[in-house]
């Protein structure tokens, strides 16, 4: 299966996120009515007020699972992170309103990424995904007021909209993927926004990065999560698709632990 042109994956590189036109056209439909099923099985009352969210996404279907098995989508993580990348699960998302400006890590080692879905036509007034360019590049933007963008007012005198930005529209069936450095935001959206994440990561092969990985999957108790992953995923995992969870099944084993003090100490699971 094809993956990315030379070109594509060094402008992912240079620019930390890349836009594939018609990615999923043809799978849109499906995806959007398991999209809607996990909502409609986790009966989650979306009022419209707040982001709705549910983690790890994607493994709460059996079919919406295959996504890591997809041949096209497999290729193209595959070119940008090794054939034995990491599955860091990922977030489903009813949003409403706006998103601030805001990196999703701040990784000097490995490379961390995002593959998203969005599920309705948007644009840049509209709730599409804003990026700054270039800033998953640390080297270049630490320190700079840039990575800090959120505080738009106080650096610049700006609000979050008039932050300079490129526009990710969006036609269902377009896949976005950026590098968790990278500076972006949104602006405009409905109060039903519709879009699920998949985080991938390079393997961690120095002690260094998989200190990294284990602090990133510690992360999941703020979702009360016993497991990265669902027993779905795990269960209906090929031999391919179990060679992207098993480093992460091998270091999460504390995770249960951080997930009761979270419970302990969180009125609810984390919404983002
Ligand atoms: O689409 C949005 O409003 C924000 C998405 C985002 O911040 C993320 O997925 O990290």
């Amino acid at each position: 299966m094809n993956g990315l042109t030379e070109g594509q994956k060094r402008f992912f590189e240079d620019f930390g996120f890349l836009k594939l036109p018609g990615f999923l056209k043809n799978e849109i439909g499906w995806i959007t009515e398991e999209f809607e099923a996990v909502f409609r099985d986790r009966k989650t009352m979306h009022v419209g007020t707040q982001r709705s969210c549910i983690v790890p996404f994607i493994d709460q279907r059996e079919k919406l699972c295959t996504l890591l098995d997809h041949p096209g989508l497999h290729a193209v993580l595959c070119d940008l992170l090794g054939d034995d990348f990491n599955y860091l699960a990922g977030d489903g998302n009813f949003y409403t309103g706006d998103t601030g400006w805001h990196p999703d890590g701040c990784h000097r080692r490995g490379l961390y990424l995002k593959a998203a879905f969005y599920l309705d036509e948007l644009n840049a007034e509209t709730g599409a995904l804003r990026v700054i360019p270039c800033t998953h590049r640390l080297d270049a933007f630490e320190p700079s007021r840039v990575r800090t963008a959120g505080n738009c007012r106080e650096h610049w005198g700006i609000e979050q909209r008039e932050v300079p930005f490129v526009a990710l529209d969006i036609t269902p069936g377009d896949l976005v993927i950026f590098n968790h450095n990278l500076m972006h935001a949104s602006v405009g959206g409905g109060k039903r926004r519709r879009m699920f994440t998949m985080n991938c990561g390079k393997h961690a092969s120095t002690p260094e990065e998989i200190q990294d990985l284990e602090q990133y999957i510690a992360g999941h108790s703020r979702f009360w999560l016993d497991s990265s992953y669902s027993d779905v995923m795990k269960r209906t995992a090929s031999p391919q698709r179990m060679r992207h969870l098993a480093q992460v099944l091998e270091h999460e084993k504390g995770l249960p632990e951080l997930s009761a003090k979270a419970r302990a100490g969180m009125a609810e699971p984390s919404r983002g």
